[in-house]
């Protein structure tokens, strides 16, 4: 084997490969290398040269444009590829394990026979990029070494500014590595550089093999192996033992002379990013996080060291410090914006005119343009966003290669929640949290998955699309986690989309969400007493109207926070029936606290609505 690898992928390639004493490795390259039967191989062992010839492949290869600003690319995925396919991204099962009904999956013999078909011979003529990756902070407990192969020049450059170098992680490990595995093809490009055979479009996650494939796209959400892919092999490995992968940010918070470390989960395109950017606070990560228990402390990673942000609504005045860096040079790949007669890249939302002309996901775009339905083609898809390395911001936290990370002080659990849940809330306890807060999570859907918009869902922990386990079982592993803690984090809820009942406007504004991570900050410490409320622990008054002040500088009146924060309890009532349905018919592993704790909950509203009425005024629990 080892001789034909050799001749295959050339001298060069080969001693670089050579390094690293893992014959599972070469194993695996033979086999897809064979398989896939591409023209060319280059393996990167992480050096400033091969760095650059993937960065200059990219231009070359037309799959990114360079823009004005030096280190700018911009790179198309086609009209069909804008989001995650969830239709086609299935787990692997074999036909013993049942995962449930929420979550999807293919029987493994059959979706192993058809993706390794599908990859016969894919990359004929093509060039196969071999790169080295890890997942969270090397020589570390959290570390995941990770071997992609690609035949996008696209994925390996976007990978190398989201993930740590892994080359050495390898070498380092040798044979005892235990690491996972991608192989992806965009397939047939056009004339655009983009998939052509979107039909075809297949994202299996093999969890036995611990290995993904991706065919058909290019769409960062289906392509990045790395990304959410990587964390169904990373969720399922971490309920054997014991830890917790999650779609989380991890953030410092800075409060009086310490800063406190958050995690939050949110659906994706619900906020995640800018509150992992707020300004004045430090990010650690903004997606995905893995959190241990060390000797009864729970401690957090940043799994990335960039982010793949949604760029629509970037401006300068709500998200200066993305905005300061999205116009500076530095490596940057921009993903279906428009890019204007000056080679800039224009989005929805952006501060300025709307440009008369530039191309965009669909091609030469005018603002007048329609899409065969007659509806107008916005300058920049929804899910359009841009891929940086982290270092490339003012407000990168010292902690983000800490290898045993972060101290997590706050958990935050958040949705887009246009009727029910109130701006931020405490939970009661870690279980009251994982259960109320988190379970019973649910989001309107958005542009960055295919198919229609605004359709309340349940998504427990943000994290459903990602699960590789069972449902009950994985909220029975959180349940765990926070059992083995000394002290466990406390738990909180957001919602940055609660709407007015009468005139349907949104209560907050984009930016209050600061003095919320500042409360929950002061919180964390017990410097601040909250109300208690049917369903959870809400700020007084009194303690926000300063942070207002200092933070926003901002009158914050009592009628505005009567509004925010008054009890819905027709609408929380609604969601625990819609909640406990699922749980009783959708989700069969369901652990039994789950509905104990949901009925608690519906049993405190019903009581308080039988003295306060349906709506519920914060100043009624006071003065009880
Ligand atoms: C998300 O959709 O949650 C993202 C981007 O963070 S993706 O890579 O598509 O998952
Ligand atoms: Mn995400």
């Amino acid at each position: 084997m080892e001789n034909k690898l050799r001749a295959r992928i050339g001298e060069e390639s080969y001693q670089k490969l050579s390094k690293i004493n893992n014959p599972a490795l070469f194993d695996f390259i033979g086999k897809y290398i064979e398989l896939c039967n591409p023209a060319t191989v280059f393996v990167s062992n992480d050096s400033p040269e091969d760095v650059a010839y993937i960065r200059e492949t990219t231009l070359k290869a037309g799959e990114e444009k360079a823009l004005a600003i030096s280190g700018h690319t911009a790179h198309f995925d086609a009209a069909g590829d804008q989001g995650r396919d969830k239709e086609h991204t299935n787990i692997l099962v074999p036909k013993e394990v049942v995962l449930g009904e929420a979550i999807s999956t293919r029987d493994r013999d059959h979706g192993l026979q058809e993706i390794h078909e599908i990859l016969k011979d894919m990359m004929k003529g093509k060039e196969l990029f071999i790169s080295f990756f890890c997942l969270g902070p090397t020589n570390s407990e959290f570390s995941i070494p990770c071997v992609q192969l690609t035949d996008s020049s696209y994925v390996a450059h976007s990978e190398r500014l989201l993930y740590r170098d892994g080359y050495e992680e390898f070498v380092r490990q040798g044979a005892s590595a235990h690491f996972y595995k991608f192989v992806h093809s965009q397939g047939e490009v056009d004339a655009r550089k983009v998939s052509k055979h979107l039909d075809k479009r297949r994202i299996y996650i093999d969890l036995d093999g611990e290995i993904v494939f991706s065919t058909n796209t290019q769409y960062g959400g289906n392509t990045i192996g790395l990304k959410k892919l990587a964390m169904r092999l990373a969720i399922n490995q971490a309920s054997k033992e014991g830890w917790l992968t999650e779609h989380m940010l991890v953030m410092g918070i800075h409060g009086p002379n310490r800063v406190t470390y958050f995690t939050g989960a949110f659906p994706s395109l619900c906020g995640k990013t800018s509150t992992a950017m707020l300004d004045g606070e430090t990010i650690v990560g903004d997606d995905i996080a893995y959190l241990r228990n060390k000797n009864g402390v729970a401690r957090a990673v940043n799994v990335e060291k960039g982010m793949f942000g949604i760029i629509q609504g970037i401006n300068s005045k709500d998200d200066p410090l993305q905005w300061k860096a999205l116009h500076n040079p530095g490596e940057i790949i921009f993903s279906n914006v428009l890019i204007t007669p000056e080679k800039s890249a224009h989005w929805i939302g952006r501060d300025g005119n709307l440009p008369p002309k530039g191309e965009n996901f669909s091609g030469e775009w005018t603002p007048d343009k329609k899409d065969a339905k007659g509806k107008a083609v916005p300058c920049s898809h929804p899910n359009a966003r841009f891929t940086i390395s982290l270092d490339l911001f003012d407000n990168l936290d010292p902690a983000l290669h800490d290898p045993s990370g972060v101290e997590v002080g706050g958990i935050v659990y958040g949705g887009r929640d246009s009727d029910t849940c109130v701006p931020v809330e405490e939970s009661f306890d870690w279980t009251h949290g994982i259960i109320t807060k988190g379970a019973a999570l649910e989001s309107e859907t958005t542009a960055a998955t295919l198919g229609q918009e605004g359709v309340r869902e349940f998504n427990p922990m943000s994290n459903l699309d990602f699960l590789s386990l069972p449902v009950g079982a994985y909220i029975q592993k959180n349940l765990d986690f926070g059992k083995g803690l000394k002290k466990a984090p406390k738990i909180f809820s957001v919602n940055y989309f609660l709407r007015d009942r009468e005139t349907g406007k949104f209560l907050n504004e984009k930016n209050d969400k600061k003095v919320w991570y500042k409360w929950m900050e002061l919180r964390a410490h017990h410097d601040v007493d909250a109300i208690k409320t049917p369903t959870g622990l809400i700020p007084k008054y009194e303690d926000l109207k300063p942070l207002f002040k200092q933070i926003l500088n901002m009158d914050y009146t009592v009628a505005a926070y009567k509004k925010q924060f008054m009890t819905r309890v027709p609408e929380n009532l609604a969601k625990i029936d819609r909640i406990k349905k699922i749980y009783e018919t959708i989700v069969t592993d369901t652990p039994k606290i789950l509905l104990e704790v949901l009925e608690e909950q519906r049993q405190r509203l019903l009581k308080a609505k039988e003295t306060c009425g349906d709506y519920i005024d914060p100043e009624a629990y006071e003065q009880n």
